[in-house]
């Protein structure tokens, strides 16, 4: 029997225009729902927005690897662990545009340039606003993921071409102080901020499987859910974990998230932001093509291609091109996102 949540079919479709009054108890109502339940009505709202077969492809590359500052207990590239990354020093302009072109080539419609940078520094702005514009020149969306902006910083990115801004919050504000110490919750929300003024469009998401409680995990659904503008594109990653790093060995050790939570967060993040590009992102690699057909029936429309993430493994070309054959799926055009943005 359904349950007391089960409304008419107008009444879902009530349910798909955004909010941004969310509590986190509503949120974590949504989480506890019969598993059913809420993969019906996350799907029922994607379709009120999106095409349930279209789903974006983007490609992501490591613009400058490692040696960061910042101690994110996750990550592959900070300078405070030892995972045996070997750094590397910013790409010149003209090799990043080659690794677009072959992106594009392969398929993808969005290219997002990642940095292991704590926050971006004037120096390299030129450099950076060369990429940006010859990227968006070959027809394709641009996003980056340079750590902290100012306001100006933000500006001069959005005058160089750049359409989206990755900043994360990566988990919920209760278990953030687990997750890293050298910057804080509120640094993050500012760079959103300034990102929002400058005009550019926000990618904004987190992180599950990092040891946290489903708590924290509406608690990450909740704050993205106020933000005075939602993100128009909300990465989920499952955390890949990397040998050296703290939550890594945690995880390691403790076993990975259960798929069906995975789900779980994927739907309500769809039911949360309707609008938002959802986005299927790290940890793609050990997920059956089964528990992907969940996560696009709950609504992620959005994935990153290619055999790398940024220094980890993704699925190749060729297990992705089986994939989408598999559930009839067509690759999201450049542009089309853009119906659903302005939340
Ligand atoms: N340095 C910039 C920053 O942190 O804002 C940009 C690059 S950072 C690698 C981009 C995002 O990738 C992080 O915010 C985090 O959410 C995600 N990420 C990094 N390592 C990950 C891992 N091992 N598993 C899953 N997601 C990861
Ligand atoms: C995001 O939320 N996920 C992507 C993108 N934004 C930059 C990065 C995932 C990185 C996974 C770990 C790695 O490859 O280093
Ligand atoms: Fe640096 Fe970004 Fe990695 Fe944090 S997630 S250590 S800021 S590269």
């Amino acid at each position: 029997m359904a349950d007391d949540l089960s409304r008419p079919v107008q009444a879902r479709l009530d349910a798909a225009q955004p909010r941004h009054d969310w509590t986190l108890e509503e949120v974590e109502a949504l989480f506890a729902r019969p598993f059913m339940e809420l993969v019906f009505d996350a799907s029922t709202v994607h379709r009120r927005w999106f095409d349930p077969n279209q789903v974006q492809k983007s490609q992501l590359l490591s613009i400058k690897t490692g040696g960061c500052a910042e101690n994110c207990g996750y990550c592959s590239q900070s300078a405070s662990f030892k995972t045996g990354l070997k750094a590397e020093k910013l790409m010149e302009p003209s090799a990043v545009i080659a690794e677009a072109m072959a992106a594009k080539a392969g398929g993808a419609s969005r290219f997002c340039m990642g940095a292991a940078w704590r926050d971006l520094k004037d120096r390299d702005t030129p450099k950076l606003a060369a990429m940006i514009s010859g990227v968006k020149a070959l027809g394709l969306e641009t996003c980056a993921t340079l750590g902290m902006l100012t306001a100006d910083q933000a500006k001069q990115l959005k005058d160089a071409g750049l359409d989206y801004y990755n900043h994360n919050l990566d988990t919920g504000p209760d278990y953030y102080a687990e997750v890293v110490t050298t910057r804080s919750y509120q640094d993050r929300l500012d760079t959103l901020e300034h990102v929002r003024d400058a005009g550019m469009s926000t990618c904004c998401g987190g992180i599950v499987g990092m040891g946290e409680a489903r708590r924290d995990r509406a608690g990450l659904l909740h704050a993205l859910a106020t933000l005075p503008v939602h993100p128009d594109s909300l990465p989920v990653n499952a955390l890949v974990p990397v040998t050296g790093t703290p939550l890594g060995e945690r995880v390691l050790k403790t076993g990975e998230i259960d798929p069906i939570e995975f789900v779980r967060t994927v739907a309500v993040a769809r039911l949360v932001c309707p609008k938002a590009m959802v986005r299927l992102s790290a940890g793609r690699e050990t997920m059956s093509p089964e528990l992907q057909a969940l996560c696009f029936l709950a609504g992620a429309n959005s994935i990153f291609v290619g055999g790398k993430l940024l220094t980890t493994p993704n699925p190749e070309q060729d297990e992705d091109a089986r994939l989408f054959a598999l559930l009839d799926l067509q690759p999201m055009p450049v542009g089309a996102p853009d119906q659903a943005t302005a939340s």
